[in-house]
């Protein structure tokens, strides 16, 4: 009887996962800048496989003063960059953050990264959990050139 009854109290418990459990990361890289540059740009896919909703609140690192979330807009040919206070992930969401729309703004580097280095990122969900992630330095290619020009004439699609 006793057991029975710890049983259905496991039973009843809600089951609410992290975002930081379950929330997939891919394609994750940093743009290599010139010496001195005081912003770096970060890119990476957030996808969000479980049932639940997820917001992304807050990004900081250990090798930046500040780390924004920014998107792209074009006004009269110029490109302005606005910043997105927070990133909702529904059930089977994707974000996309990549050369040209919505990018990841690493603001203030405290030394100068290079292709080859690492730069370390965490991600502030709302319901308090937190995750840790690496961001590849990269130099751009003509392949994540090629992407930026594509974006630029779809980024209103892209953008959540
Ligand atoms: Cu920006």
């Amino acid at each position: 009887m006793r057991l029975a009854q710890i049983f259905l109290f496991i039973c009843l418990l809600p089951v609410v996962a992290a975002a930081a459990d379950k929330l997939e990361i891919h394609d994750a890289w940093a743009r290599e800048t010139p010496p001195k540059a005081s912003v770096m740009a970060g890119y990476l896919t957030l996808y969000n496989p479980s049932p639940e909703v997820y917001t992304l609140v807050r990004l900081s690192s250990p090798d930046f003063k500040r780390v924004e979330m920014h998107r792209t807009e074009q006004h009269d040919g110029m490109h302005k960059m606005l910043p997105v206070p927070q990133l909702t992930l529904s059930s089977k969401g994707r974000a996309t953050f990549q050369p040209g729309g919505m990018h990841l703004m690493l603001i203030g580097p405290k030394k100068r990264l290079k292709a080859g280095d690492n730069v370390t990122l965490a991600l502030f969900f709302s319901d308090g959990s937190s995750m840790k992630i690496i961001l590849p330095v990269k130099k751009a290619t003509a392949n994540t050139d090629r992407t930026m020009h594509n974006n630029q004439h779809h980024s209103h699609s892209q953008q959540h």
